[in-house]
């Protein structure tokens, strides 16, 4: 790494802690790299996606989102909502720095949902995108009262959900289940690489599957054998990253 920096962006009053790496001091490509659910800019995979962008060439800002990692906020009142206003601002701030020439962007689970939003809200600001494991099933299991391998009803919502040893406040149900991911897929024509893992017992690969048909330009890349974070082969994980740049850097 030639150069790292450690700073907070700021959403609305909300600190969002952040990391940028950079492969040299030369204008060029910038990806955004967002953690899952719990998660934070530390954890194997996310690192792991890190090394593999710098080592194609690409600058990476890890951020942490709202209630995760030293970013501000209390986990149990993060949202979905909460978290797509974090992502925009990270984005404002990746199209103000001037060595940034093309954008990306990058997240691990709820961080790969994150991922299908933003690019569906930012088309022609994000060149492509890269859900790892994307838990783009959270809306679906919102509506039908599944989330955090429990059930509950979903009108009337509780209070709060308790599951995986976590509270997590009902509105985080009530943002949830007004998300509809199919229409942000349709919005975005741009290059995707979703790299899943087929014995993901957090988020079923079938979900990997159903958003590669759905994508207009789609690379699938399944790791065999492999569960939610990579841990047995996160060489492959990174292998995609760098093939899927290698490519996309020699695309006008
Ligand atoms: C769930 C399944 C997966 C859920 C969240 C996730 C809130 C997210 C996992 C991750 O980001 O790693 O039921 O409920």
């Amino acid at each position: 790494m030639e150069q790292t920096k450690e700073f907070f962006i700021d959403c609305d009053g909300t600190r969002l802690h952040a990391k940028l790496d950079r492969p040299g001091t030369d204008r060029g490509p910038l990806c955004i790299l967002v953690h899952g659910f719990t998660g934070h800019m530390e954890e194997n995979h996310i690192l792991a996606a890190r090394d593999a962008m710098i080592d194609a060439g690409v600058s990476v800002l890890r951020v942490e989102m709202y209630g995760h990692g030293q970013s501000d906020g209390e986990f149990r009142y993060h949202t979905m909502y909460k978290w797509v206003t974090n992502a925009l601002a990270a984005v404002k701030y990746a199209k103000s720095l001037d060595f940034v020439t093309d954008l990306y962007f990058c997240g691990h689970s709820q961080g790969g949902l994150l991922t299908m939003l933003i690019g569906g809200m930012c088309v022609g600001e994000i060149k492509a995108i890269l859900p790892l494991s994307p838990a783009w099933m959270i809306p679906e299991g919102a509506r039908t009262g599944h989330l955090l391998g429990m059930e509950f009803d979903p009108v009337h919502i509780p209070e709060t959900l308790s599951g995986w040893g976590r509270k997590l406040d009902g509105d985080y149900v009530r943002v949830a289940q007004t998300i509809h991911v199919e229409d942000e897929i349709a919005r975005f024509d741009g290059p995707v690489l979703i790299v899943h893992g087929t014995e993901d017992d957090a988020v079923p690969f079938s979900y990997a599957e159903k958003a590669h048909e759905l994508y207009k330009n789609s690379t699938l890349v399944p790791v065999e054998g492999d569960g939610h974070c990579f841990t047995q082969h996160l060489d492959v994980m990174k292998d995609a990253i760098r093939t899927f740049y290698a490519k996309e850097l020699h695309t006008p």
